[in-house]
């Protein structure tokens, strides 16, 4: 008897820091709505007893940090944002190789973007890229309804249109990305310029111009089309257009961080993250993207990108670094720097 007692006591001592190590906690870099991340870190922590420390930045600014911290990763976990700056981090080798046994069951847009980054990043949603405007301000400023990217330049939109700004936000670059791969460079710096004269602000962050149109601070902006949606359900009076010439489109994106200070749960999030049910919570958190699993429910509301006259997206090209870097330097040079 004393024997099975003494057994057991040392079965639990060998069991418990397993098991607290089990649990622990996990560093997540979130970046889309802070509503989702929240949901999200309180649903992964009820499913686990793993503990979240999260922190919500857009995706710009999170691979910037993820860059400045590469000596002393501190983040396990990047999960949403654009799909481009997770595949520079994997060119940067500042994320980590993972092949998760969900990545078959994915669309096949999401393993292309896990093949492309060597399994170092996966795609978690998606969106189309579009515009928004709000309806009452329009009116009121007897603005023709625009439909179309060139609709625009209107000298009725002088000063109307907000956008954020390519260096910070991964929602600009795919903007910017975007344009290039529909006109050519030369034609969509000409339009670029030209959309310059009729900015009154580039947002620090993606979603910002659609939440600035819903309280009518701009009459447009230009965003992921699902960031719009979200606002018009809320009862903003705003129309979301899919632009008449095409547009681009991201992959949502999630990658472990390589190095970061709790592996293991990494990958416990990682997967818990490619469940349908984990992705179904988007739309609990008010948020509209496609999923990636093919078993999740895509949200009623979500703008169908069967029905977006969408370009072929070139991800190889626009997510390498000397890519980017080029395309924003360019853009500063000659357009953000510019007067307006
Ligand atoms: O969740 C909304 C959303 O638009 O934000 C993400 C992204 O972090 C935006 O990054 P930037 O602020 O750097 O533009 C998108 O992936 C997502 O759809």
């Amino acid at each position: 008897m004393r024997t099975i007692a003494i057994l057991a006591m040392l079965a639990a001592f060998l069991i418990a820091p397993g098991l607290a190590r089990a649990q622990g906690e996990v560093v997540v870099y979130c970046s889309v709505l802070v509503d989702w991340c929240n949901l999200m870190s309180q649903e992964f922590t009820r499913a686990t007893g793993i503990r979240v420390v999260l922190t919500q930045k857009g995706s710009g600014e999170t691979f910037a940090q993820i860059r400045a911290e590469a000596n002393n990763p501190r983040g396990d976990v990047w999960w949403g944002g654009t799909g481009d700056p997770h595949l520079q981090a994997a060119e940067a080798n500042l994320t980590e190789e993972y092949r998760s046994p969900a990545l078959p069951r994915l669309h096949d847009w999401a393993q292309r973007q896990a093949q492309q980054s060597g399994f170092r990043t996966v795609g978690i949603y998606a969106g189309a890229l579009g515009f928004t405007y709000n309806t009452q301000a329009l009116a009121r400023g007897r603005m023709p309804e625009p439909r179309c990217w060139r609709d625009l330049l209107q000298p009725a939109f002088r000063g109307e249109v907000q956008m954020s700004n390519p260096p910070s936000s991964g929602t600009a670059y795919t903007a910017l990305a975007t344009l290039v791969q529909l006109w050519g460079e030369e034609e969509a710096f000409n339009y670029l310029r030209q959309l310059h004269r009729q900015i009154n602000q580039y947002t620090r962050s993606g979603p910002a111009p659609s939440r600035n149109a819903a309280r009518g601070e701009t009459t447009v902006g230009i965003m992921f089309l699902h960031d719009a949606v979200a606002e018009a359900i809320e009862g903003a009076p705003l129309r979301v257009v899919a632009p008449c010439e095409g547009t681009g489109y991201e992959i949502g994106s999630m990658s472990i961080i390589r190095g970061g200070p709790n592996r293991e749960n990494a990958r416990r999030w990682y997967e818990f993250a490619l469940t349908p049910a984990a992705q179904a919570l988007a739309v609990r958190a008010k948020s509209y993207q496609i999923p990636s699993h093919r078993d999740a429910p895509v949200p009623e509301q979500a703008p169908r990108l069967a029905d977006i006259r969408l370009i072929d997206y070139d991800f190889a090209r626009y997510g390498t670094t000397a890519e980017r870097n080029r395309l924003i330097q360019r853009w500063e040079r000659e357009v953000g720097s510019q007067p307006r």
